[in-house]
């Protein structure tokens, strides 16, 4: 092979992502098995003659210092690594475009809410809280909802939850929360989950997490898909206008497909299967072109309303409910592209609750407060350099010109000898000046007071609202509340905890309480724990259940339909257009991956062999084995797992006479109830496709 002279692989037409790594489409090329590709070169650029082998001396010799290209290679492997987060450490990103509907503008000066229609790129990061960079997906867990918008007037970022409440009210408790959540530091694990000693003994000594206990207790920790799940900035925010008037507000983010969780014992087995269940999730759908959209939600209101709530809205352990003041749609973000690059987008974007532009403001929130100071920092320990705003995710889309030079990095140098202000060097050359009219300004809130470690009596109601959760749940709901309760107070080992959390339990809701005492056999129901303002019943808010506000329909969701060589072809055809025709996807899974012959001899490939397309990995399943087909299936645990976890999981169930004999082999009842639906000649598959539009079939019993 003759190496042609090279030049920089960076010229020609490669997009930013190609100059930054030199992978580009431009440079010089060479054929390689008939096909035109670029010379690889050193980071320098000097062309490769062999990657396969290091300079020895002779063949059998030892390595020689002077193999400038072997060195180069390994030290740059070996720096590979960043730091993962401290928290949030998994996530999943995706870029898109969030689009105002209507000017705010009697409410906001931020640019963004000006113009009806406008559309502000947007880059969101999903994240789990507790678990490590390669923890599994469905570990039950807050999930981080962290939206950059791109603004003309600078990057604004949302860095919310996918839970509008918080455990803690004020920012010096979360180091402690956090090494109480992670790891215990001797052992080393559990790892992603919250179920043992240390996490549930500061919960049960920290009595403002309450409301976010029933939060976390319920299936919001264990969502479908992250497409399936509502976004909440928490924080009391402010909007101020161009006349420098303010009014507070809760940002919320409302998924188009409404919401959806999947079930514990689900989750548990997700995790096996397919521990990247929601990257893959999203990265799929968004490949497809089904782009996931939320609609952003606005809560105003004034001074006089925050006096006249009963809770204090800086405090992030509260909500005001939907009931009391409703959500405004004021405009949508749609997830359309995925990144080309992991590490350099995902990985190495930084969200920072600072970042915030004009029209916007903060409250006084001490846990947003303290967030503030903490964001910044921890983007310098993990990228390494105050420079981190140059990296394209996160530099700013709109012009931005200041004095800050040189450091670690630096990408952006600014030309010319005004590097400071004020200056006499005058016009452009004296470089940029700040605008009273255009910049940012502080709203002029006044707050003094003693120097102080105080907390408000005003945060002092712990479990109203835990209680006003817990009641506005669907019954189905509330038994997974307790189960999850149950499940991970059994993993804790200290008996006094245990018995600590169900006196919590008891100031929220006695029969709950009982559950759980029950569930653990404790010797003897506790006392409820000594309240600092007793608890109040508050109306049911129905907008805190997932069940009361999930889809109206299959969209966006996946059927997983179980074939054999004879499966009915005409059947499975009319199948997947039922579903297709309601935007919903269809997987095979096949005894082989390499497909089946279908019942008319043609060949239909399998998107999963048997052992790796679990019934957990899809929201309803159709059964369709051939006659001859159905008597392979029933000497394989994996087909007799497929059905009882379909069954288990109150799933909706489609299938065909010969399945009866694997339900009958998988141990499901005789008398099948109406989750298992016919496809027959009275029963096409569209009536089938429209009852999963309840997504599962609660009603089953003994499941
Ligand atoms: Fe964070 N949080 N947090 N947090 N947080 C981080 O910043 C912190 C809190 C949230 O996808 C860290 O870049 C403090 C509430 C999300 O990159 C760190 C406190 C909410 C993400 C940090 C909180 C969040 C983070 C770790 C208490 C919901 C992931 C890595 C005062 C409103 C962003 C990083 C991404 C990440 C600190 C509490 C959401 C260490 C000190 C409340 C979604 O700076």
């Amino acid at each position: 092979m003759t190496i042609p002279k090279t030049k920089d692989a960076a010229q020609g037409g490669a997009t930013l992502h190609d100059q930054q790594v030199g992978r580009g489409t431009g440079g010089e090329t060479h054929q390689v098995a008939g096909v035109d590709v670029p010379v690889l070169t050193t980071a320098q650029g000097v062309p490769v003659a062999d990657d396969q082998n290091s300079l020895r001396a002779g063949a059998r010799g030892p390595t020689l210092m002077e193999d400038f290209h072997l060195r180069e290679k390994i030290f740059h492997f070996d720096h590979e690594r960043i730091p993962e987060r401290v928290v949030h450490a998994r996530g999943y990103g995706a870029h898109g475009y969030f689009e105002n509907y209507d000017s705010l503008a009697d409410l906001t000066r931020a640019d963004l809410f000006q113009r009806p229609g406008e559309k502000t790129p947007a880059f969101v990061r999903f994240s789990t809280v507790a678990g490590s960079e390669g923890s599994p997906d469905l570990a039950r867990d807050v999930r981080g909802f962290a939206v950059k918008l791109y603004t003309k007037e600078g990057n604004w970022d949302i860095v919310g939850n996918n839970i509008p409440v918080f455990f803690i009210q004020d920012a010096i408790k979360f180091p402690d929360l956090i090494h109480a959540a992670k790891p215990e530091p001797d052992s080393g694990f559990p790892q992603a989950q919250t179920a043992h000693d240390n996490f549930w003994d500061f919960i049960s000594l920290t009595p403002e997490s309450m409301n976010m206990v029933m939060w976390i207790m319920s299936d919001r920790t264990i969502p479908r898909s992250f497409r399936f799940m509502e976004g909440f900035g928490v924080h009391t925010f402010r909007l101020v206008d161009a006349q420098g008037g303010w009014r507070f507000v809760k940002f919320h983010w409302k998924p188009k497909l409404g919401m959806q969780s999947v079930v514990w014992n689900e989750a548990v087995k997700i995790n096996g299967a397919d521990p990247d269940f929601h990257r893959r999730d999203l990265w799929n759908a968004i490949q497809s072109g089904d782009f996931p959209e939320w609609e952003l939600g606005l809560q105003v209101f004034d001074q006089a309303f925050a006096d006249s709530f009963d809770f204090d809205v800086l405090d992030a352990t509260k909500i005001i409910p939907e009931e009391l003041l409703p959500v405004r749609k004021v405009g949508r973000l749609v997830l359309d592209r995925m990144v080309d690059n992991f590490f350099a987008e995902t990985e190495q974007v930084a969200f920072c609750t600072q970042n915030i532009v004009p029209g916007i403001d903060f409250s006084e929130d001490p846990l947003l407060q303290g967030r503030n100071f903490s964001y910044l920092d921890t983007q310098l320990k993990r990228l390494g350099s105050t420079n981190f705003t140059h990296l394209p995710i996160n530099a700013p889309k709109c012009p931005f010109h200041n004095f800050q030079q040189d450091g670690h990095m630096a990408m952006h140098n600014p030309r010319g000898r005004a590097n400071y202000e004020p200056n006499s060097w005058g016009g452009a050359a004296g470089g940029p000046r700040e605008s009273p009219d255009r910049g940012f300004t502080t709203v002029p809130v006044s707050d003094d007071g003693p120097k102080q470690r105080v907390r408000s009596e005003t945060f002092a109601d712990h479990y109203s609202q835990a209680r006003q959760f817990y009641r506005s749940q669907t019954e189905i709901e509330q038994g997974h509340i307790a189960a999850a309760l149950t499940f991970e107070l059994s993993k804790v080992k200290t008996v006094a905890i245990r018995e600590r959390m169900v006196s919590h339990l008891l100031n929220i809701d006695g029969a709950l309480a009982d559950r759980v005492a029950q569930g653990l056999r404790l010797k003897g129901i506790p006392q409820p724990a000594t309240p600092a303002m007793a608890p109040r019943d508050l109306p049911p808010s129905p907008a805190l259940s997932i069940l009361e506000n999930g889809p109206d329909g299959f969209s966006g969701r996946k059927l997983g339909v179980l074939v054999t060589d004879g499966s009915d072809a005409g059947l499975l055809a009319a199948l997947r257009k039922a579903v297709e025709d309601v935007g919903g996807m269809v997987e095979l899974i096949a005894p082989e991956v390499g497909g089946i012959t279908a019942s008319d001899g043609s060949h239909v490939a399998a998107d999963e062999r048997l052992d790796g397309g679990p019934s957990v990995l899809y929201d309803a399943v159709a059964v369709l084995p051939s006659e001859d087909g159905v008597d392979a299936l029933l000497e394989k645990p994996p087909a007799r797992d497929f059905v009882a976890d379909a069954y288990a999981h109150y799933k909706f169930v489609a299938y065909i006479a010969p399945a009866r004999k694997l339900f009958d082999k998988a141990g499901l009842p005789a008398q099948l109830d109406d989750g298992f639906i016919p496809l027959d000649a009275g029963s096409p598959p569209t009536r089938f496709v429209s009852a999963c539009g309840a997504l599962r079939f609660w009603n089953r019993k003994g499941a």
